[in-house]
């Protein structure tokens, strides 16, 4: 297969996904009266391609989109020498059909480097895959996104202090300047974007994650001490269904980094309930209790411009994949439930962001 045949097989498959919503002037106003501003969600293209009711919640509730795995490594790069963007060009396509904006995740991640990449042995050879990568994907989507977790969870879990870092290939060969170099590098291919750093297990009242936030909360300062053009950051917000969130460690940690002109943006909002006992209505109600902790924290010093749920519907989250409660009920971890019904999430996203 040809490139060019290769983009129109996978758009063919993208077109019917976006079938059910037409461009967006043509946007009915029922479905804009229940997007909110701000509000995004996660999908892989198989997803939206298998289930037309995927794409159909997306484009009812939100304003964003940001692709599970299309522009991670091992998606974009089978090989050295290989760019493949055709995947993500679909979910673009969708979000352009559709008025939505795209996030761009990730560029520089400890996790996700394709073989081909952990063969090269010299430091040299892998500065320049690393550069050539964050480079050339950046130029391709520039002026197309409207922002990148340009590097994803830095900090160990359970660091030792605050200047603790997670131990990563990238570190290996290049030191601590993988953080700098990937922002700079981002930066140079696409001036205008916004660049995000981007942490899970800072949110929640626990002693492993207050030590994670304050070696994440050091790290953000000395990018800046550096003068490393890092613009947003990024609280995932995997958030644990029986752990409180540290309101008031939180809404402090978020003043702070406002205060140095930075902007929060929260990432991969879910909520594991696998510790929860009780109905799934009860269940429901605790983890929309923890969404609303959380935004109510971040809201306490500025709005709650974004925010993006890593999946919409439970039918569609990594978490079921990952975890299994020990009734054997499914997780229940989003806004829309199996069969794309909102519950008591999608009040709280609403209550936190405008209509649109
Ligand atoms: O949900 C994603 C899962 O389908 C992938 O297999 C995995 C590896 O690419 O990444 C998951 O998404 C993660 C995200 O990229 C970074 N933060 C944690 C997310 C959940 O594990």
């Amino acid at each position: 297969m040809t490139k060019l045949d290769r983009r129109e097989f996978i758009l063919g498959g993208a077109a019917t996904l976006a079938a059910g919503a037409s461009a967006s002037a043509a946007l009915p106003a029922s479905k804009l009266a229940r997007r909110h501003q701000g509000y995004g969600a996660a999908a892989t293209l198989w997803d939206l391609q298998s289930d037309p009711r995927l794409g159909e919640a997306i484009s009812t509730y939100c304003t964003q989109v940001v692709p599970v795995l299309e522009l991670k490594w091992p998606m974009l790069r089978p090989d050295a020498h290989t760019f493949a963007f055709e995947r993500a060009d679909a979910i673009l396509d969708f979000a352009q059909q559709n008025d939505l904006t795209m996030r761009g995740h990730t560029l520089a991640w400890y996790h996700d480097i394709p073989d081909w990449t952990k063969r090269i042995k010299d430091s040299k050879g892998v500065e320049r895959a690393y550069v050539d990568h964050i480079s050339t994907v950046a130029s391709y989507y520039k002026d197309k996104l409207t922002s990148w977790d340009v590097v994803n969870e830095p900090i160990p879990d359970n660091p030792r202090d605050v200047k603790d870092r997670r131990d990563t290939f990238w570190t290996q060969h290049l030191g601590d300047r993988w953080i700098p170099l990937a922002f700079r590098t981002a930066a140079a291919a696409d001036p205008y974007v916004k660049l995000a750093i981007n942490e899970y297990d800072i949110e929640s009242a626990k002693d492993s994650f207050i030590a994670k936030r304050a070696a994440y909360r050091n790290l953000i300062m000395e990018l800046l001490d550096q003068g490393v053009p890092l613009h947003a950051v990024g609280l995932q917000s995997h958030l644990h269904a029986e752990l409180e969130i540290d309101t008031h460690g939180l809404a402090e940690f978020v003043t702070e980094i406002r205060s140095w002109g930075l902007e929060v943006f929260v990432t991969e909002l879910d909520v594991d309930d696998q510790k929860l006992t009780g109905s799934p209505l009860e269940r429901d109600a605790i983890v929309a209790k923890r969404v609303d902790d959380l935004l109510t924290a971040i809201a306490s010093s500025g709005p709650v411009r974004s925010v993006l749920t890593w999946g919409i519907s439970d039918r569609y989250s990594w978490i079921n994949g990952y975890v299994k409660r020990p009734d054997k009920q499914p997780n229940r971890p989003l806004p829309l439930d199996g069969e794309f019904k909102p519950k008591p999430f999608m009040d709280v996203i609403s209550k936190f962001t405008k209509d649109v």
